[in-house]
C-alpha cells in the first residue's frame, strides 16, 4: 500500500487600501491556482449579516463590539480554512486579520486591545498588502474613508509584500504568481504559523 503524502495548501491573503483592487486579485488569483477564495468580513454568515448591516449604517455598534465580531467572523471560518488547507487546498482570503487591527487601531483602540481577539488564528503563508497613494486610488470612485494611512498600526510581519497597486492588473497578478510560485510547490517546507507569533 502506498501512502501518498498531500502538500498542504498555500494559504494567501490580500490587503490593502480601499479600491487598491483586492478582490479583483483574489478572484484572478483563485481562478489561477484553483484555490478557494474567502473574503473577510464573510457576510454569509449570521455574524456576518449583522456586520453588514453596521457596515451599510443601519445598525450602530460601539468600536469594541465591532471590532470582536469582525474578529468573530474570521473564527467562525478557522477550521473550515485549516482543514481545506490541510487537505491541499490553496485559500486566497480578500481581507484578513490586518484589516481588523488597522481599521480599529486608527479608530482609537489599543493596538495590542485589537490584536487579542485574533491571537491563535492560522496566519497567511504570505500577504500581499496592495499600496498607493490614497489621492491616486480615491480617483477610481466609490472610495470609503481610508483609515491604513492613520494608522499607527506597523506592517512588521516577514511575509508581507508590498505591491504597487497603480500597476496594470496583469502585471500585479504577474507579480503575485511570480512571488508565490516557489511556495507553492514547497508548502511541506513552510512552517504554518499562528498570529501574532
Ligand atoms: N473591516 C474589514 C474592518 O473594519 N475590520 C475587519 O476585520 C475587516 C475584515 O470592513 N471598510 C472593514 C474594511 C472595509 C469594510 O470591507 C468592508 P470590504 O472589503 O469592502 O467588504
Ligand atoms: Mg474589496
Amino acid at each position: 500500500q502506498t501512502i501518498k503524502k498531500i502538500n498542504r495548501g498555500l494559504f494567501i491573503a490580500l490587503e490593502g487600501l480601499d479600491k487598491s483592487g483586492k478582490s479583483t486579485q483574489a478572484k484572478l488569483l483563485s481562478q489561477k491556482l484553483n484555490a478557494k477564495k474567502v473574503s473577510f468580513p464573510d457576510r454569509t454568515t449570521q455574524l456576518g449579516l449583522i456586520i453588514s448591516d453596521y457596515l451599510r449604517g443601519n445598525k450602530n455598534m460601539s468600536d469594541e463590539v465591532i471590532h470582536l465580531l469582525f474578529s468573530a467572523n474570521r473564527w467562525e471560518q478557522h477550521t473550515s480554512i485549516l482543514k481545506q488547507l490541510q487537505n491541499g487546498t490553496n485559500i486566497v482570503s480578500d481581507r484578513y486579520a490586518y484589516s481588523g487591527v488597522a481599521f480599529s487601531a486608527a479608530k482609537g483602540l489599543p493596538i495590542e486591545w485589537c490584536k487579542a481577539p485574533d491571537a491563535g488564528l492560522i496566519q497567511p503563508d504570505i500577504t500581499f498588502y496592495l499600496t498607493a497613494p490614497i489621492e491616486e486610488l480615491s480617483k477610481r470612485g466609490d472610495y470609503g474613508k481610508e483609515i491604513y494611512e492613520n494608522s499607527s498600526f506597523q506592517y512588521k510581519q516577514e511575509n508581507f509584500y508590498k505591491i504597487d497597486a497603480l500597476k496594470s492588473v496583469d502585471e500585479i497578478q504577474a507579480e503575485i504568481l511570480n512571488h508565490i510560485s516557489e511556495k507553492l510547490d514547497n508548502t511541506s517546507l513552510l512552517q504554518q504559523k499562528k498570529l501574532w507569533k
